[in-house]
């Protein structure tokens, strides 16, 4: 039986690939931070909460870091785990590079010292290529502009992997992913935030949704699709790099005319307020991935569209609250 370490096991990228990984006969250990509130609600949600072996240690601390490793000797290591909101990366800028970047190192000294011979997967972003594509479309070439804390922390961490890969032999690759969603997304991004209110705003149950950027694009995929793409890579012969994405980009604007023509609102005008409390101090403007190499070596292709996605999110959010 093969056993995985995920970090970030709680989040909604580590619930949908321990669910993965246990339909494949994986032993799943899921490393778990010490806070006061703990959620395990995303594993709930997707019925595998009894299934996973909760390992104590923090993505800050080196010590446990270690001592998990030594006590697991995992066969394969899925590093999801970080601040990843991008707008909190302002205000923390430090706490989202102590667990974003040096988190990651500390994670892969841990490997390449106690047990070389575990693959390594990295969650980078494609919040690393910042406005750089002068055509909005990027892929594995594209160059890096990373526009926030939180891209910078993630492209030391990307950088990161890639070096103990060349330096040390390690079997470490990195994963750009772009945007991906599902219902146990966290609520405060877009996508969820704007799926809730809706199917709150539906239920009579609030009459606003307050936003900031509405002229945002983003490649907008679905998690359960990505997660399979992380296992894929870790697969390979080879370890290498992937862009991961859908190839098609949409605003929030189109974000939310699907998500209100779907519970029959078709002037959703009167329900959005602008809040500039929303508004960030560098923006991303657009999001566009190519994942041609992800379909040509990976075998790999996003199932769930845009359109499918939302519907999904506001049904399970309408579900969610009627309950
Ligand atoms: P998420 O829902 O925000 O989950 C983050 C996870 O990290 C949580 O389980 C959290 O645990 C854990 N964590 C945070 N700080 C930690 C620490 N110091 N030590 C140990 N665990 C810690 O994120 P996600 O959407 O699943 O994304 C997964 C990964 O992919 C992240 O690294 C994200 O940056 C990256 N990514 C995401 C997307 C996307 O669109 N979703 C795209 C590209 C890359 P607690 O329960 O303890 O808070
Ligand atoms: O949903 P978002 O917060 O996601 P963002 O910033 O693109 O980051 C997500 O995707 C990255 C991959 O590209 C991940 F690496 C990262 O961890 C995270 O999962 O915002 C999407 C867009 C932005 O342009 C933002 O300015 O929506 C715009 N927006 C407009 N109004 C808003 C709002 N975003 C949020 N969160 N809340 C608003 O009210």
């Amino acid at each position: 039986m093969k056993k995985a370490l995920i970090t970030g096991i709680t989040g909604q990228d580590g619930a949908y690939l321990a669910k993965l990984l246990l339909g494949k006969d994986y032993k799943v250990y899921g490393l778990i931070r010490r806070i006061v509130n703990r959620d395990f609600s995303n594993l709930e949600y997707l019925g595998i909460d009894k299934d996973i072996e909760l390992v104590d240690g923090d993505l800050t601390d080196e010590a446990s870091l270690i001592n998990v490793i030594k006590t697991v000797k995992p066969d394969e290591v899925y590093n999801l785990a970080a601040q990843s909101f991008v707008g909190t990366s302002w205000d923390q800028p430090l706490v989202t590079s102590e667990i974003n970047a040096l988190g990651t190192l500390k994670l892969l000294n841990a490997i390449k010292t106690h047990w070389p011979t575990a693959k390594f997967y990295q969650a980078a972003t494609s919040e690393m290529f910042g406005n750089s594509a002068t055509d909005g479309i990027q892929n594995e070439n594209t160059p890096f502009h990373p526009r926030s804390p939180y891209a910078i922390s993630k492209l030391f961490a990307h950088w990161m992997t890639v070096n103990y890969k060349e330096s040390f032999g390690m079997f470490a690759v990195s994963g750009i992913l772009f945007n991906h969603e599902s219902p146990i997304r966290g609520k405060e991004f877009v996508t969820r935030k704007i799926t809730d209110g809706v199917a709150k705003i539906k239920l009579g149950l609030a009459d606003e949704i307050k936003l900031g950027n509405l002229d945002a694009k983003r490649d907008w995929g679905f998690a359960g699709d990505y997660v399979e793409a992380m296992w894929l890579m870790l697969q390979q012969e080879e370890a290498d790099n992937y862009v991961i994405c859908t190839g098609k980009t949409h605003s929030i604007r189109e974000l939310l005319d699907v998500a209100f023509q779907h519970v029959g609102i078709k002037d959703w005008d009167k329900y959005v307020s602008i809040d500039p409390r929303f508004k960030r101090p560098a923006e991303l403007h657009i999001l566009t991935g190519k994942n041609d190499k992800a379909k040509e070596k990976l075998n790999w292709q996003p199932k769930v569209d845009f359109e499918e996605l939302v519907k999904m999110m506001v049904d399970a959010d309408l579900k969610r609250l009627k309950k």
